[in-house]
């Protein structure tokens, strides 16, 4: 079955009221082994709680789902051993490709390998495991911190003084600082006065307690810089709590639901935020695991282009779920990454 007929006979079981056909038994004119099914896939998370890991997780299940594929999820508890053990599990299970989703290089580096020494397929979503052999997906995280930056030099001038949230060692918030000290060295009258963060199974109330010490020791601050939406609603809840509303102002990355809530309600100190739908980005990053398992080159760097989020444009378009966003913005709602002719997106 061509990729149309296929589209045609979804149409034709939704006219019908049916389910979506699943495609277990194989999806014709798939190359193998998707022709014949039984495909079992792995996904190994370092972190599952939050709203962008959640997402990302969901989409990943319903690609897996439009492909007939069984994606074994195996869930992050931020344990680096539990992830090495979760890897040697999907082996042992017979998965054809596993995608691993963040985590610390060091820990994982070995274990990858010898999933690619079994036959399996490995791709990486914001892992750096340094492997020719494993193409990386990420969110094109240089973009994002820049389109941020720049929002924040637009509302604040170039002079100004600055908290950053930051926790070394996650590919995305390395490459994100990466731009942030760039940016402070073509902007002198930018400093940063403090500098926090953690990242574990409570980041923003982690965050939330930091940022109300930082802001009580540094009330110059008018700016933080938060690149994930953990550390942003962390530093929210602080702003709020302290009563800083009106003189801080908050820039993320990472967008949900629950986060264009807490952009848009009023006095948010929280004014724009740079992001992917992670529901494609985990689509994304099945779809890449797929064309690996049938010979087909995903390419070496998979890359989601973000989209700049402000608090004024998600109050003018009146936008006030992830959903309504991908209506409105079709780059947000889908990606052409890893895309072939008989893989949808
Ligand atoms: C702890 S790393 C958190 C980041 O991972 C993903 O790339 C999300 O964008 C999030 O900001």
């Amino acid at each position: 079955m061509s990729f149309n007929f296929r589209r045609a006979t979804i149409i034709a079981a939704l006219l019908a009221g049916a389910a979506i056909p699943a495609f277990a038994a194989g999806l014709p004119g798939a190359p193998a082994p998707f022709d014949k099914g039984g495909v079992k896939l792995a996904l190994v998370s370092y972190i599952s709680a939050g709203d962008f890991f959640e997402a990302y997780q969901s989409g990943a299940q319903a690609q897996a789902k439009k492909l007939g594929v069984d994606l074994r999820v195996f869930p992050g508890k931020q344990d680096a051993t539990e992830q090495r053990d979760q890897i040697e599990q999907a082996i042992n299970l017979g998965v054809k490709a596993i995608v691993i989703d963040h985590g610390l290089p060091e820990s994982l580096k070995d274990v990858a390998q010898k999933a690619l020494d079994a036959g399996v397929k490995v791709i990486a979503f914001d892992v750096n495991l340094d492997n020719p052999k494993i193409p990386q997906v990420e969110q094109s995280d240089h973009l994002l911190a820049s389109q941020a930056l720049e929002q924040v030099v637009k509302d604040n001038g170039e002079t100004f003084k600055a908290g950053y949230v930051y926790v070394a060692g996650f590919a995305p918030l390395d490459r994100r600082d990466e731009v942030w000290t760039e940016f402070k060295k073509k902007h002198p009258g930018v400093t940063e006065v403090a500098r926090f963060g953690a990242v574990n199974a409570t980041t923003a109330a982690s965050v939330d307690d930091q940022a109300k010490a930082v802001l009580r020791a540094h009330p110059e601050i008018t700016v933080v810089f938060a690149p994930y939406d953990e550390f942003a609603r962390g530093v929210k809840l602080a702003i709020n709590e302290l009563g800083l509303n009106g003189k801080v102002k908050v820039y993320s990355a990472d967008v949900s639901t629950a986060d264009i809530r807490e952009i848009t309600e009023k006095d948010s100190p929280w004014v724009a935020t740079v992001a992917t739908n992670p529901a494609v980005v985990g689509a994304v990053s099945v779809r890449a695991a797929a064309l690996a398992v049938a010979g087909q080159d995903p390419g070496k760097e998979i890359v989601v282009e973000p989209t700049l989020l402000t608090q004024d444009a998600l109050r003018k378009a009146g936008v006030t779920t992830v959903e309504e966003l991908s209506a409105k913005v079709p780059a947000f709602g889908s990606s052409p990454a890893a895309t072939a002719a008989w893989l949808s997106n």
